[in-house]
């Protein structure tokens, strides 16, 4: 009879091996030359990320929790996010392609073999395989990178995915959440980072949220209105932004005829209109909510929305329950290569009636990014709290371009409210 620990060593050795097998196809769709060439002084080159989830997994792993012999010390500088911008990095000594393959391959044998002679509980970091969790969500956020470097990559489409479910149901309007307290974030959840942590109570005002995202439809709308050429609709900070950066729609956007075409992947194609809308920065975001006469939701009304079941009083792990997400309510993994409808996840809404807030596209919100009162930082500070600070907005939700391993209701993103080659949309709320 399998025990709890070997049940949770093999869910831990099976998410390793889905991580590594989005990582391989991402690696392994472009050549050589695409792998190391830079796409986006935004990003790094593929073959960085590569050897970068490596290190981390070594230094965790093999050498923290395993208390083995370092792999490759000589290269831990290269791969330290801190050390070198992303802009700098097409210049380092890098790996290439095949050694940096087979580096990450040697660190996952040894993985492989510290899972197997680790017990998962004890400290803090291997409690629950805590450890092993946060190098696979780390190894799932770098492969949603890669997918964002993907597409700002120029050239022949290598990639491709079945179209996502269309609509069945339609999804409207905003609803009420009345005021009230609810839990914000997690103490219990085992894989959740330390920005998650821990719960605590919040006490909301009543406010009214959009059930769905934010569709190109009605964001067109607003720029077939001269949203982007009406300093009324935009912040100081946005409209200084939305000039020197010559901002005219959303990135990928071109004029096709009378309406609008978009580049995914490689694919040009029309707009379709019922989808959400991607590819916004922040500032675009509250330009839109305030022409619409709303305004982004906080970090606090987002959660509340997507978490808080009214019937018990409790916050749950997503909108639809405690359990992980299946195929038919929410659209993550890149298993499609675009955001779904809006009304194409039914099985996901939340108990308030909010759809779609988990997967399709991340949702900017109007909070900055800081600690939870009672924050510590683990299990080292450069995950979040170096970030902490009005620099950076929280986006929620994940996209379809995010795995289920790093996505749940209390995760949290963050981006300089000016960056927009993530997956990024958002949804409206309103005073009550
Ligand atoms: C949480 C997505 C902002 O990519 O910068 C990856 C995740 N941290 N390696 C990022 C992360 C360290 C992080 N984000
Ligand atoms: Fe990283």
């Amino acid at each position: 009879m399998a025990t709890e620990t070997e049940t949770l060593r093999s869910l831990v050795a099976t998410e390793l091996e889905r991580a590594r097998d989005r990582t391989v196809l991402l690696t392994e769709a472009v050549d050589e030359d695409d792998l190391v060439r830079q796409h986006s002084p935004l990003m790094s080159p593929l073959v960085w990320d590569l050897a970068h989830v490596g290190n981390q997994e070594e230094l965790w792993l093999v050498r923290d929790v395993g208390g083995r012999e370092p792999v490759r010390r000589d290269i831990d500088e290269l791969y330290d996010a801190f050390k070198h911008p992303r802009g700098d990095r097409p210049q380092l000594p890098l790996l290439g392609p095949a050694e940096a393959r087979r580096y990450v391959a040697t660190v996952r044998d040894k993985v492989l073999d510290v899972l197997d002679h680790t017990r998962l509980d004890g400290t803090p970091l291997v409690e629950r395989a805590f450890a092993f969790g946060m190098i696979v969500q780390h190894e799932q956020q770098h492969d949603e990178t890669m997918l964002a470097t993907h597409q700002l990559r120029t050239g022949a489409p290598v990639l491709q995915a079945p179209p996502p479910p269309g609509s069945t149901t339609p999804v409207t309007g905003d609803v009420l959440i009345p005021a009230g307290p609810f839990t914000m974030g997690t103490t219990t959840e085992p894989w959740a980072l330390d920005n998650e942590r821990p719960a605590h109570q919040v006490d909301v005002p009543a406010y009214f949220i959009d059930r769905a995202p934010v569709t190109n439809e009605q964001y067109a709308a607003f720029l077939d209105a001269g949203g982007y050429d009406d300093e009324r609709w935009w912040s100081t900070a946005g409209w200084r932004h939305r000039r020197s950066a010559g901002l005219s729609a959303p990135q990928h956007w071109q004029r096709d005829g009378d309406g609008w075409a978009y580049t995914r992947f490689g694919r040009t194609s029309r707009i379709v209109p019922d989808e959400p809308v991607v590819h916004v920065c922040f500032y675009e975001a509250e330009a839109y909510a305030a022409w619409a006469g709303k305004r982004l939701p906080t970090e606090a009304e987002w959660e509340k929305a997507a978490r808080f079941d009214p019937a018990t009083g409790r916050s749950r792990r997503f909108p639809w329950g405690d359990e992980p997400p299946t195929a038919d309510q929410a659209n993550l993994g890149q298993r499609h290569l675009r955001p779904a409808a809006v009304g194409a996840y039914p099985a996901g809404a939340s108990p308030s009636g909010v759809h779609q807030l988990i997967g399709d596209v991340w949702e900017w919100t109007s909070s900055d990014f800081h600690g939870y009162p009672g924050f510590a930082a683990f299990p080292y500070r450069e995950y979040s709290e170096v970030f902490f600070g009005s620099d950076y907005k929280v986006l929620r939700g994940g996209s379809f371009g995010t795995d289920a391993a790093a996505c749940r209701g209390t995760f949290r993103n963050w981006d300089y409210p000016i960056r927009r080659q993530i997956f990024s949309g958002f949804r409206c709320a309103r005073d009550a």
